[in-house]
């Protein structure tokens, strides 16, 4: 009986099609899991705007990194070592204010040495600037890849 009840109380928590409470739930096709998230790089080489919009209509954000293993995944997506990539760091509202398109603390930065260094004129953060693949602020207008994230 005790078996039963067990069994019937699995059943019960697995199958409620609630996802926030789906232990099973799995990134959609073409994405990648890691930690709570899912994330994809998108090879369109488009301006800043029309990355974080494109992301948006994919109930996403441009990535955040908040330390070193999440950069380095987010590095992993990107099909070669040299493509260009947004990421969703902007200090568009107020020089050098730097936050998330996604909302989360800015609390970790890759940037590379002299970066970064385009004041009003470049507000927006690609992840994988020279060999050294560190954060470039570039202007929005530059054409790029993107990777998108978001909540599993
Ligand atoms: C370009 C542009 C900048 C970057 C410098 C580094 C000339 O400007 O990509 O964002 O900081 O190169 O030399
Ligand atoms: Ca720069």
């Amino acid at each position: 009986m005790a078996i039963l009840r067990s069994l019937i109380l699995l059943f019960i928590v697995f199958s409620t099609g609630n996802a926030d409470v789906n232990l099973a739930e799995k990134c959609a096709y073409g994405w990648t899991n890691f930690g709570v998230r899912c994330y994809k790089f998108f090879p369109q080489t488009v301006n800043m705007i029309t990355a974080e919009r494109n992301c948006q209509n994919l109930d996403s954000n441009l990535a955040s990194a908040h330390n070193k293993i999440e950069n380095d995944f987010l590095l992993s997506l990107l099909p070669s070592s040299s493509m260009r990539s947004w990421i969703g760091a902007h200090d568009a509202i107020q020089d050098g204010q730097w936050v998330w398109s996604d909302g989360t603390p800015y609390d970790y930065t890759n940037w590379c040495s002299n970066e970064p260094n385009g004041g009003d004129s470049e507000n927006f953060v690609e992840i994988n600037w020279t060999s050294n693949q560190c954060w470039n602020d570039a202007s929005y207008s530059t054409s790029m890849g993107y990777v998108c994230a978001k909540d599993l």
